[in-house]
C-alpha cells in the first residue's frame, strides 16, 4: 500500500467513524405491540419508498431554521405512548432553551396542524404559532437567534431536545428523515410530495433508564425547515478534508 492509499485511509477513517456513530437506534422488535416506527414510515409513503429508519436518519437534525420563506408547517401524524394526551410539543430558542412556544398540547392528535410563521425586524426573529384547523393564535416566541429546536415536554416534567446534549440523560431522543421526492399520505392533509424540506420527526417520551426507545410516541411532518449542521461535524468534515488534501500534495511531490 502506497503513502496516498494510507492517507486516503486515514482520511476516511476521520470521517467515516463519527458519521456511522450518529445513527440513534430504534427499537423496531414491535414487542410492546405497538406499530414500529418502520411501520408508521411504510405506511405514510405511499410512493416512491420509506427511508429505513436505522440506516436513513438526517445527521443534522438538532438545530433548525425556516427554508426559503418565512412560513413553515408541522402535522402530527401519529402518537402511540401512554403520554400521548398530555405530551406537548414545540420549538425552543437554541440561545435559551427556557424561551419556547408550544405547536401541539395534550389535546392534539394524529390530523393535528399548526403554522409556523417566522417574521424578521433587523434585530429580532419573532415566530408565531397558529392552530391551522381553528386559525387560534397558540402562541410566540421573540429571539435574536435564527435557529430553533425542538422539544418535547412530558407529564414526568422531562423536557426532552432536539439537542440530545441538553437533555437530562444525555440520550438523544428524536430522530429525523428527509424527504427525496416521495408522495406521502398524511391524516387531514392527505396525499403530497415529500420533498427536501420536508421532514418526520419521531420521538422517545422516557428517559433512558426506563424507555423502549421505539421512537413512535410522538411522530410528527415539518415542511419548509432545513437542519443546521452543527460546528463538530463541520469541524470534522474540515479534519478530514484537511487530510485528503495534505496526502495529495505529499503524493504529488513523492
Ligand atoms: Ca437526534
Ligand atoms: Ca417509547
Ligand atoms: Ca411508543
Amino acid at each position: 500500500m502506497n503513502s496516498k492509499s494510507i492517507f486516503l485511509l486515514g482520511a476516511l477513517a476521520l470521517t467515516s467513524v463519527p458519521l456511522t456513530s450518529l445513527a440513534t437506534p430504534v427499537n423496531v422488535s414491535g414487542a410492546n405491540g405497538e406499530a414500529t416506527l418502520q411501520e408508521i414510515l411504510d405506511d405514510l409513503v405511499v410512493a416512491g419508498g420509506a427511508p429505513n429508519v436505522q440506516t436513513d436518519q438526517y445527521a443534522s437534525d438538532e438545530i433548525w431554521e425556516h427554508a426559503n420563506s418565512g412560513n413553515a408547517s408541522a402535522t402530527m401524524i401519529i402518537e402511540l405512548a401512554g403520554f400521548r394526551n398530555r405530551n406537548i410539543l414545540g420549538i425552543y430558542d437554541t440561545a435559551n432553551p427556557d424561551n419556547y412556544v408550544t405547536l401541539f398540547d395534550g389535546a392534539d392528535g394524529s390530523g393535528a396542524r399548526a403554522g409556523i410563521s417566522r417574521t424578521y425586524n433587523g434585530t429580532n426573529y419573532t415566530y408565531t404559532i397558529g392552530d391551522l384547523d381553528t386559525y387560534a393564535l397558540m402562541g410566540q416566541m421573540v429571539t435574536d437567534s435564527p435557529t430553533f429546536g425542538f422539544f418535547l415536554l412530558t407529564p414526568q416534567n422531562n423536557m426532552f431536545y432536539s439537542e440530545a446534549s441538553r437533555n437530562a440523560d444525555g440520550a438523544d431522543h428524536m430522530v429525523a428523515y428527509q424527504g427525496q421526492g416521495q408522495t406521502v399520505n398524511l391524516p387531514t392533509v392527505g396525499q403530497l410530495p415529500w420533498n427536501g424540506n420536508g421532514f418526520i420527526l419521531a420521538w422517545e417520551d422516557l428517559m433512558a433508564s426506563s424507555w423502549d426507545y421505539d421512537y413512535n410516541d410522538m411522530v410528527l411532518m415539518v415542511e419548509s425547515v432545513t437542519g443546521v449542521p452543527e460546528p463538530a461535524s463541520l469541524l470534522l468534515l474540515a479534519t478530514g478534508l484537511a487530510a485528503f488534501r495534505f496526502s495529495r500534495r505529499r503524493s504529488a511531490s513523492s
